[in-house]
């Protein structure tokens, strides 16, 4: 054990000789006030109470794939379980690596730490006197291991005094109104194949639901159409577009919606402005080519954004882009929960972190990892892929990025009239910006879409894949040599 606090060991050891020297001597202590014996003075009362005896209480920590699993009694196999000890108990924790890595047990309050553990199986153990009463955090003290999941609480007595202190508690999940909140990437409008303009004519609704934000954890939307983004729509430079916009009468909030392809007050906001059970029409002209943002523009207008009240309209050009095989339809944005993502129950908006612009959740398609697992997207050798990629934020800058590729051509801020630029690595798309990447699938592999800010890929979950299936090319990429 690695005890680096020596003023701790001190206070530690005065008690000890305070309890024989109250036992010995029979009834005296310091200050002037004697206690009898089977009695010690408390320091903080400055009166004799009952010396209870404190009790040892051990527990075991196995460190595995950036989390601690708990190792017999009640904590076995719980991931990084509380670990609940009376005042004053004399507490070991002990490590076992489960994986060659790098991990220790720090306690930060209590400044006690284990030993840096390298290899698998090897173990060390940290002891000491839980003197104080609260909530404190043991950790991985390694860089980045803490963040990446390895933290868990110790509560000393009732949990409230020190360290953390009482944490709130998040409630229950709620029963969920749609099965999956990510509108699907694959639901793209065919092109409109026009070459005059048209009257277009666009149905959205505003719908407050709960659903999923992760397996396990319900949030509150607010949506176009159930699902986040909203639809995707399609028109063609030239067109007048109709709107028609309902805000559903069991709604609690008033919406609207602002899009950025329209030239007038507000997008749009004003024209539409509904309080629930109402419905309104108007019509723009899409002046602009360009693949559009739109979104809600009722007070809070971040709030609204955060809990998922955008998409995005393309007005194609004159000259339609080149024909693609698969067409994909993503949007990223910041959430802002009371808990880190992993926490089970109903996540509650935290108007502080959107304040301070500290989200907690960043997604594609509203959701934590949405396309992973059994929503993964799947493409084929050969394939070429365009994505009508956007962000509907409110705050977050995506640096889009899929990994193993690299984008043929980039439409760069949405520009559907410039020609593309070619071979692109990364592409910033500003919060209420859009890109078009168009992407070949020259070999097989699991192509990782990110936002390379990578915090949010891999801890706040802006991260999905695209599944290639087919034969190698073994001149593109060997890894048989
Ligand atoms: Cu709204």
């Amino acid at each position: 054990m690695l005890n680096i606090n020596k003023r701790k060991r001190m206070k530690a050891l005065a008690m000890t000789l305070l309890l024989i020297g109250t036992t010995a001597l029979s009834g005296c202590a310091g200050n002037d006030i004697f206690c009898g014996a089977g009695t010690t003075l408390d320091t903080a009362t400055n009166q004799c109470v009952i010396y209870e005896e404190a009790s040892e209480v051990s527990f075991t920590l196995v460190g595995k794939n950036m989390k601690y699993i708990g190792s017999g009694g009640e904590i076995d196999g719980i991931d990084n379980p509380d670990l609940n000890v009376d005042l004053n108990d004399k507490v070991s924790i002990t490590l076992i690596m489960g994986e060659a890595n790098l991990h220790d047990i720090t306690i930060e309050f209590y400044d006690v730490s284990t030993e840096q553990l390298v290899t698998e199986n090897s173990v060390d153990t940290l002891s000491f006197i839980a003197t104080d009463e609260g909530t404190f955090f043991y950790y991985c003290s390694i860089s980045g291991h803490r963040v990446g999941g390895m933290e868990g609480k110790i509560i000393v007595g009732s949990g409230i005094g020190n360290g953390v202190g009482p944490t709130e508690q998040i409630g229950t999940a709620l029963e969920v109104d749609t099965d999956n909140i990510a509108r699907d990437p694959l639901d793209v409008p065919e092109p409109t194949g026009r070459d005059e303009a048209a009257d277009v004519h666009i149905y959205m609704e505003a719908v407050e639901l709960v659903a999923e934000i992760q397996d396990g954890t319900t949030f509150t939307y607010w949506t176009y159409n159930g699902t986040v983004p909203g639809p995707m729509f399609r028109a063609r430079v030239g067109d007048t577009v109709f709107v028609h916009f309902t805000n559903l009468e069991d709604n609690m909030m008033h919406h609207n919606v602002d899009f950025h392809s329209v030239t007038g007050q507000g997008g749009g906001a004003a024209a539409t402005e509904a309080a629930p059970g109402t419905t309104s029409v108007f019509s723009f002209q899409a002046m602009h080519p360009g693949l559009f943002v739109y979104h809600c523009a009722t007070p809070d207008i971040p709030t609204h954004i955060s809990k998922g009240m955008y998409g995005m309209i393309l007005i194609e050009p004159e000259v339609a882009l080149p024909e693609v095989d698969v067409e994909l339809y993503l949007m990223q944005g910041d959430i802002y929960t009371k808990w880190r993502p992993g926490t089970e129950g109903h996540q509650e908006f935290d108007d502080n972190a959107l304040f301070e612009e500290r989200p907690t959740y960043v997604v594609f398609n509203g959701k934590f990892a949405t396309f992973t697992g059994e929503n993964t997207i799947n493409a084929e050798v050969g394939d070429t892929m365009r994505i009508y990629f956007g962000v509907g934020g409110p705050n977050t800058i995506s640096s889009f990025h899929l990994i193993g590729e690299i984008f043929d051509n980039v439409y760069n801020l949405g520009d559907l009239v410039t020609p593309p630029m070619k071979s692109v690595q990364t592409v910033s798309v500003n919060p209420g910006g859009a890109v078009v990447v168009d992407v070949t699938f020259d070999v097989p592999a699991n192509y990782v879409l990110v936002d390379h800010a990578l915090t949010r890929a891999f801890h706040k979950g802006a991260v999905g894949i695209i599944s290639v299936t087919g034969s190698n090319n073994e001149t593109v990429i060997n890894d048989d040599l």
